[in-house]
């Protein structure tokens, strides 16, 4: 046999060699890139790695930092706390304490006003009481001065002189001197003219001091100086003495209207309880006539006039 004829071309056997070496060249490389790229990927963990290790700490520390603040924070607050706490104890046991006295206040402020009312009380009925002792000791001794001023008369009368001197334009009758005012007047205004007069309203104590005044009274109703002002049907005269004549128009005192309380005598004589605030045209004042000397001085008095007896 022919050696060629079967023989095999020689870069038949060349080409898979060089294939062989260009893929292990292709291999080597690869190798090399991948160890390259695992080289630079390790590095960039490493540097990642290193870099969050380097946050990590940093966080730690700002954290650390942070939990020390918090705690010193705290801690503050909690020292806060306690002192507010006690502050606030404090003030509550001051706000019972406020309480407390308060109360104690307030007791002994009601005790305080009740004292009071009961001094106000006890010094008013010292008041009044010493008011009526007053009026009653003024009272007694305007009676006293007029017995006094009577007896007088009488030992006057006795000796011969006569008591029947009277201002201008009174009246004598007996040993009194009347007035008989005119124009309209209340019984309170009509007491208070006869007071500028230095007399009073007349006191009727007899038939002929009656008659007297009937007929001087010229018809008019006038002012007399009765009334029952504190106790209804208890009338009091002026002078204080009492009521041992009376002279009553038929179906009076009547109270009318249970508002009559001064007494007025009719036009013809009689006597008639009326409103006190009415208006009357006339009124009586009397006053006790002088005598021709002069009575006992009066201890109690030393405005007394001389030759005229007072009232
Ligand atoms: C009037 C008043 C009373 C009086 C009666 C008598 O009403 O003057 O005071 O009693 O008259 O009728
Ligand atoms: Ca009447």
């Amino acid at each position: 046999m022919d050696e060629n004829q079967y023989s095999v071309p020689e870069e038949f056997f060349e080409f898979p060699r060089k294939r062989c070496c260009r893929r292990g060249l292709q291999l080597v490389l690869l190798g090399l890139l991948t160890v390259a790229l695992w080289a630079g990927l390790l590095t960039l963990l490493l540097l990642w790695h290193w870099d969050t290790l380097k946050n990590v700490k940093q966080l730690e520390v700002a954290a650390a930092q942070n939990v020390s603040r918090i705690a010193k924070e705290l801690h503050r607050h909690q020292s806060d706390r306690t002192a507010q706490k006690s502050q606030a104890a404090l003030m509550s046991q001051t706000v019972h304490e406020l309480q407390a006295e308060q109360k104690q206040l307030k007791s002994q402020g009601s005790e305080l006003s009740s004292t009071l009312d009961r001094l106000q009380e006890d010094l008013s009925s010292v008041k009044s009481q010493n008011l009526n002792e007053k009026h009653t000791a003024l009272d007694s001794l305007g009676r006293l001065k007029e017995e006094v001023a009577k007896l007088w008369m009488e030992i006057q009368a006795s000796k011969g002189s006569a008591c029947n001197t009277c201002p201008e334009q009174w009246v004598n009758f007996q040993q009194k001197c009347y007035y008989f005012g005119k124009g309209p007047k209340q019984w309170i205004q009509a007491r208070f003219s006869c007071e500028d007069l230095e007399g009073r309203l007349v006191s009727i104590h007899s038939q002929e001091e009656q008659d007297f005044l009937t007929k001087h009274a010229n018809k008019e109703d006038s002012w007399i100086g009765l009334r029952d002002l504190d106790i209804e049907g208890e009338f009091i005269w002026t002078d204080g003495r009492p009521v041992d004549y009376s002279n009553w128009q038929p179906g009076e005192p009547n109270n009318a209207d249970q508002g009559e309380h001064c007494v007025m005598m009719l036009g013809s004589g009689g006597w008639n309880d009326a409103f006190c605030r009415s208006q009357l045209d006339a009124w009586v004042c009397e006053q006790l006539a002088a005598c021709g000397s002069a009575p006992p001085s009066d201890p109690t008095d030393d405005s007394v006039d001389a030759g005229s007896a007072s009232l």
